[in-house]
């Protein structure tokens, strides 16, 4: 088997980056581990940069997403007893898309399937090699078949816990990490929301986040310890602890119901340096994660496929193979920055345990943000997502 550029995993990341390629007569083949419904299966991001959603555009799979996506000009923070509304359209002229992930990846899904461009599900096995003398090509087994998928260029789409980055040789990489000392648990249920925006909450129980799919699909998070077990939290446990944690004006108006998906995230920030290695490229959480306070996990994957998308394009139709280096130095300039934020935003909104003068500060961040136009567009502009960076 040959193509032009082999993509292992069928996320969000490799499904967006396989479509747009497709669209502009690039071959591509897509590896994927799993089935299709455990990659719908599992619960993710809710909230689209701008920056995504013109990308879906682009990518001609918007249509469920524009009749059905939320636009949101504004979102609450609550802390120290009061709320502060953070009108991100009238400080930056720009919104955010409320749709999840599980619709993005489905809009691609069948994108891929109406295309007729191949994909592998449960594809096992699957390996890079030669990435880093000029023969790149990737192993896989299928139906119990070795396969051999030579290729220009290996995308690796795989996620945080993805063959990719571990292929690449110890020496050659770098890893940023910090370990939150918390999780997220997480709620989803067929209940009208709280609100019609997002609300984040900093308690001195923990954070909660009240988010959404739909006008009758509620999203909620709960800051939990790392030793807490899904199973040790009951429906009434989760609505309890969430009331007790909401501003009381909220809370009056939650409306609560059976749990249709339950589950625990551990937060950690983390990003491998660089993003390039010879004909292998790290896109998306297989070269970075972030704590989902900021909302910019999914958004960031989105950016790292702009580049490789347009780096790509120029390599295998303009002959400009000089953009593919410069892949890693755009990518982590945009990818530090979202790092950043999403470290801000979870330290502003969480519970710290044994740390007086973190305390402290926490406050002080949350006085200068929030009673500032200066603070609050800083919040703004970060969250509706910084510009996409052009590949030239
Ligand atoms: P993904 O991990 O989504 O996809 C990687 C794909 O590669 C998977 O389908 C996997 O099965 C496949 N794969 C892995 N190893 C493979 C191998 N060896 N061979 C073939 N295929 C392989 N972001 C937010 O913005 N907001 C949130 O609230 C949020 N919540 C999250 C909760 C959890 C539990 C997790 C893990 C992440 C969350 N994120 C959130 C971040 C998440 O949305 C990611 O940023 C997003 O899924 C990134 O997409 P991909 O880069 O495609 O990686
Ligand atoms: C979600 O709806 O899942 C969501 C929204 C905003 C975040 C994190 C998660 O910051």
């Amino acid at each position: 088997m040959k193509t032009q550029v082999a993509i292992i995993g069928a996320g969000p990341s490799g499904l967006l980056l396989g479509q747009l390629l497709h669209r502009c007569g690039i071959d591509n083949v897509i590896l994927e581990r799993q089935t299709p419904q455990y990659v719908l299966g599992r619960i993710r991001a809710g909230v689209l940069e701008h920056g995504l959603v013109n990308l879906m555009r682009e990518a001609g799979v918007s249509a469920h997403m524009d009749e059905h996506g939320l636009e949101h000009d504004g979102f609450t923070l609550a802390f120290q007893g009061r709320c502060h509304r953070v009108d991100m359209k009238a400080l930056t002229g720009k919104s955010v898309l409320v749709y999840g992930q599980t619709e993005v990846t489905r809009d691609l899904m069948a994108a891929r399937q109406a295309s007729g461009a191949p994909v592998y599900y449960e594809a096992a096995d699957v390996q890079p090699h030669g990435f880093l003398d000029g023969k790149p090509r990737v192993t896989f087994t299928h139906q119990g078949k070795p396969m051999t998928l030579e290729c220009d260029y290996i995308a690796g789409c795989d996620g945080f816990h993805g063959v990719s980055r571990k292929s690449v040789p110890q020496e050659r990489i770098r890893h940023f990490e910090r370990v939150y000392p918390f999780g997220w648990l997480g709620l989803l249920s067929d209940t009208p929301p709280i609100e019609d925006e997002l609300v984040y909450v900093n308690n001195p129980r923990g954070f909660a986040l009240c988010s959404m799919r739909s006008p009758t699909r509620s999203r909620y998070y709960l800051q939990c310890s790392l030793a807490e077990q899904v199973q040790d939290w009951s429906d009434d446990r989760f609505w309890t602890e969430l009331a007790t944690r909401l501003p009381e004006d909220i809370a009056g108006k939650l409306v609560t119901g059976p749990s249709i998906e339950k589950s625990i995230a551990p937060l950690r920030s983390f990003v491998a340096e660089p993003m390039k290695f010879g004909n292998l490229f790290l896109v998306g959480d297989a070269a970075h994660i972030v704590p989902p306070t900021g909302a910019k996990g999914l958004n960031l994957a989105s950016s790292d496929v702009y580049t490789l998308y347009h780096a790509l394009r120029g390599a295998l139709l303009d002959g400009r193979a000089d953009l593919l280096e410069r892949y890693s130095e755009i990518c982590l300039r945009r990818v530090w920055k979202a790092e950043r934020f999403s470290w801000w935003m979870t330290t502003l909104l969480h519970t710290f345990d044994d740390d007086p003068f973190g305390r402290r500060i926490q406050r002080a961040e949350q006085d200068y943000y929030t009673s500032t136009r200066a603070g609050l567009t800083t919040i703004a502009e970060n969250y509706v997502g910084l510009p996409y960076e052009a590949v030239i």
